[in-house]
């Protein structure tokens, strides 16, 4: 699938596009089936050392996933699809499975970023998996933006400044429907040229005085389709209010040969057009390549990303 002169014309204005349809169902289908795979073993953890009481029998996903976190459990890091910010250790769990590579390796998505960043796509290890639970169900302390709210931010302003030239672009990817009730992104269009100040709170985020959120838009999508995000337009998302979960992933690309802004963690060849030897094909290489990452992270110093300091006059 490739993008229309029109869209491309939307993209470069707005900062963002949604296209439609874009992941197979037969693709949705096997991630919601991987992660099910995923959970069942979990959840049989879980069982076995007592952090959850009811027999896994009977229950669904969901049900396992409502039952671990009534429970306390940790249980966003095994499904998510990177290591964290800090504290890795070689015991940090996470997941790589083929059809999460298939994923990040989707003709159709590369079709699409191909049309803008053009046919050498590197695959940028920042990415993560996003259930998001009703808002009014995530623990109080609880602040990861995978879990509950995003606060307002620029992609390229929570990032490493040693990506800041780089030709990134944020491929936000609804699994879910996702809706103003259950917390979808809000975007402000017509980005600026430039970074806004961020200020560490809660999470690294855009003060008010420099948004102009009437300008705000909801990007409401339909399951399979995808939203392309450019590194300079802000986004947030808000609260979950349905009853339901809020499933998405994003992930990004950059050209490659470029700075991917987290150069500890693993990057490959999505696409090349002028060497396609030199693109991975095995998910079995990828889950090897993030083993390594967390085996050297657990040993080394912990890498700052941010660049924002709370004392600026725009945190005041
Ligand atoms: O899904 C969210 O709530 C935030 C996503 C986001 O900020 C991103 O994908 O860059
Ligand atoms: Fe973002």
């Amino acid at each position: 699938m490739t993008l229309t002169a029109d869209q491309i014309a939307l993209f470069k204005k707005d900062g963002y596009l949604i296209v439609k349809d874009v992941v197979s169902p037969d693709l949705l289908r096997a991630i919601r089936g991987e992660y099910d795979g995923v959970m069942d073993q979990l959840y049989d953890d879980w069982f076995a050392q007592g952090l959850v009481t009811d027999p896994a029998e009977g229950l669904d996903f969901w049900a396992k996933l409502d039952r671990a976190r009534a429970a306390g459990v940790e249980w966003f890091q095994p499904l998510d699809i990177s290591l964290p910010h800090a504290d890795i250790t070689e015991d940090t769990p996470f997941h790589f499975g083929p059809a999460v590579f298939d994923l990040v390796t989707h003709d159709p998505i590369l079709d699409v970023v191909e049309t803008v960043l053009g046919g050498e796509l590197t695959s940028n290890p920042i990415q993560h998996v996003r259930i998001k639970p009703p808002q009014r169900d995530v623990p109080e302390g609880e602040t990861r933006a995978h879990i509950g709210v995003t606060a307002w931010h620029q992609d390229r302003g929570v990032g490493h400044p040693l990506a800041d030239e780089t030709d990134i672009i944020t491929v936000w990817i609804a699994v879910t429907d996702a809706t103003v009730k259950n917390g979808c992104l809000r975007l402000i269009p017509n980005p600026p040229d430039e970074m806004l100040p961020h200020c560490p709170q809660i999470q690294t985020a855009i003060p008010d005085a420099h948004l102009d959120q009437d300008r705000a838009i909801d990007a409401e999508m339909t399951a399979g389709s995808i939203l392309l995000i450019h590194p300079l337009t802000p986004h947030c998302s808000g609260p979950n209010t349905s009853d339901g979960y809020r499933w998405s992933f994003d992930i990004r690309y950059n050209v490659s040969g470029q700075n991917t802004g987290r150069q500890q963690f693993p990057d490959f060849v999505a696409r090349s057009r002028a060497q396609p030897q030199t693109e991975l094909r095995d998910w079995r290489t990828w889950l090897g390549q993030w083993e390594q990452a967390r085996t050297t992270a657990a040993t080394s110093p912990h890498i700052d990303q941010h660049r924002w300091q709370a004392d600026s006059p725009f945190c005041a």
